[in-house]
Formats: C-alpha cells, sequence, structure tokens
C-alpha cells in the first residue's frame, strides 16, 4: 500500500503540483489603467518570486466596491488584496490623512520622495495597529478638476459648483475654501452621477478621468493640480502572518515594482492623456491661476497645522 502512495507523491513534486494560494486583489479601475498595471505587475512577480505557490485573481473596475468598503474587506479578511486611494484610508489609519492635504506636494518628484523615505515607511508602519499591512505606496496622481458648467481659471471660477468629492474630510475641508459644495459620494456611482447631473463636477487625476471616461460626461478639464492623490497596495494580516520570511521579501519586492509600474503609467498618462480627452471633446484649461487656490486654502492650513502639528506639515514640505 506505501509504494502508490510514495510514488504519487513523488511523480506530483515531479510534475510541479503543489499547494496554490490564489489572492484576490480589488481595484477600482480598468486592467489597462495605471491600477491594473501596478497591480498586474504585482502579482506576476508574487507568481515568478514564489514559484506559482501564489497567484492572484483580479477585480478590476470597483467589481467587489468603492476604496472604503475594499479597504474594510481587507482589514476583516474576506478580501486579500486592494490597490487603492489614499481617499478613505484615513477613516481606518489616522495618521495617513495627512498626506491628503492640498497643495502639500510640490510635483510628482517630491510627492514619490516623501512617500518613499522615513515619512512614507512610519505610515506604513502605523497601518499594522489598525488590522492593514501597507506594502508599498502606488499612485494615483495629481488631480484635476472637472465640470460641465464653465471653465475654471482661478479660484473664483469654482465658486457655487457641486462637486463629488472623495470620501475624505481633509480634501473637502480644503475644497470649502475654494467656495466649492462638495459632495463626498464612493466612486462607483460617479459616472452615473454626472451624467445625470447629480454635481456639476468631480476632481481626479488624468489616468483615472481617461480610465473612466468622464470626458462622455464632462465638458471642461483644468490642470488644477490641487491635491496629490496617493495610493497604496495594501494586503491582508491574515495573509501577511502566514507567509515565510522569505515570501514576505517578494511580496515587499513585488509591491515595489509594482509602484515603479504604476508611476510610470501615470507618467504616460500624464503625457499623452491631455490630448486625447481634448479630442474626445473636452475643453482644457492648462494654465491655471494656482495662486489664487493657494490663497484662497490659507484659513484651512491653520486647520490642519491644529490636526496634523505644523511641524509634521513642514517636515513634509522640507523634503527636496
Ligand atoms: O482611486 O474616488 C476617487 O476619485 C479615486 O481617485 C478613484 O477611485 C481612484
Amino acid at each position: 500500500m506505501m509504494v502508490p502512495v510514495a510514488a504519487a507523491t513523488l511523480s506530483a513534486v515531479a510534475m510541479g503540483v503543489q499547494a496554490q494560494t490564489v489572492l484576490k486583489i480589488g481595484y477600482p479601475t480598468s486592467p489597462q489603467s495605471h491600477y491594473g498595471v501596478g497591480s498586474s505587475t504585482f502579482c506576476e512577480e508574487i507568481k515568478s518570486g514564489t514559484e506559482g505557490r501564489y497567484v492572484c485573481e483580479e477585480f478590476p473596475n470597483s467589481a467587489l466596491g468603492g476604496e472604503r468598503e475594499m479597504i474594510e474587506s481587507v482589514q476583516l479578511g474576506t478580501l486579500d488584496l486592494v490597490n487603492t486611494s489614499t481617499g478613505p484610508l484615513g477613516n481606518f489609519v489616522p495618521s495617513v490623512k495627512i498626506v491628503d492635504i492640498p497643495f502639500l506636494f510640490r510635483d510628482y518628484d517630491h510627492a514619490r520622495k516623501v512617500m518613499d523615505g522615513d515619512i512614507g515607511e512610519k505610515l506604513l508602519d502605523d497601518m499594522q495597529e489598525r488590522g492593514l499591512v501597507g506594502l508599498a505606496w502606488t499612485e494615483n496622481g495629481f488631480r484635476h478638476m472637472t465640470n460641465s458648467v464653465r471653465p475654471i481659471v482661478k479660484a473664483d471660477d469654482a465658486k457655487g459648483l457641486k462637486m463629488r468629492t472623495m470620501e475624505n474630510k481633509v480634501h473637502m475641508d480644503g475644497y470649502k475654501t475654494f467656495g466649492i459644495l462638495p459632495t463626498p459620494m464612493a466612486f462607483p456611482e460617479l459616472f452615473t452621477a454626472l451624467q445625470q447631473g447629480t454635481v456639476d463636477g468631480q476632481e481626479n487625476p488624468i489616468p483615472v478621468i481617461l480610465a473612466s471616461k468622464f470626458s462622455q460626461v464632462q465638458d471642461h478639464l483644468s490642470l488644477t493640480n490641487h491635491v496629490y492623490s496617493p495610493a497604496i497596495l495594501i494586503l491582508s494580516p491574515q495573509v501577511w502572518n502566514e507567509l515565510s520570511d522569505a515570501d514576505k521579501k517578494v511580496f515587499k519586492a513585488a509591491a515595489q515594482k509594482a509602484a515603479t509600474a504604476q508611476r510610470k503609467k501615470v507618467n504616460d498618462d500624464e503625457a499623452n492623456g491631455i490630448a486625447i480627452l481634448r479630442k474626445d471633446g473636452m475643453q482644457v484649461v492648462e494654465q491655471v491661476d494656482g495662486e489664487s487656490f493657494r490663497q484662497a486654502i490659507t484659513p484651512a492650513y491653520a486647520d490642519y497645522a491644529k490636526e496634523f502639528g505644523a511641524d509634521n506639515i513642514r517636515a513634509i514640505q522640507a523634503v527636496q
């Protein structure tokens, strides 16, 4: 009786048959978008790095819910991974909210340096005690305003517009100083809300505006660059705690590669997307009066300093 069993085991090993864990990963936009590029890079890397012991099943296009719901599911362990913006993350990990302050980051170089440096590392650490494992900062991009009422050149032009925002109080407090009427809403509801005119506009990075075809339901795009939107690859602690030390290294390295690929796609979309959106019929204001927005938001900065500490804000601004 022993022989056939041993033979079966041997041949299974010889054939490379081994236990395979399928990890579910959710993200908000399409497989071709920045989130899709980052997520599939991660999945390819863990598959090759663990010789197929870990593979992914991808759920793009908010198939498993909005970002808040996906983060919640990862916390509960019903979803293994999410690649999400920080939009709703501050509701789970309060210290993360600081990175959502409008006009905090000068440009992509600055933002990526902060997120990849000590400050970003500390925020990843903070997630552990909230039941989330932050693997790496990916990227959503600098956000711009779109609407169907009028071109926005200066802060005054935004006054009175009903704009969908993320479920993020830091954003909403800042945008109120522009005179915008912020309407928080989960991302999967946004296209229909724009189509039906429930809101006048919204704000998102070029890669999201492209992937979600907002040009079909919005006339004006203004390159306001009013806030950097970081994104993050989050793993469930239930999976993390089962990984060997070697596999943990594979997962971390895979997340770094995902971040690089996702940021490259953001760069490409920033470079090529505006021409595409124009061709799709959007009127684009490239020269926005950024100073008027920065002046308008000064009072909100006093509140941000109270909530997050002026020193902590300055520490981010000081990164060169
Ligand atoms: O992360 O909700 C939003 O506007 C986000 O930017 C979008 O889900 C991509």
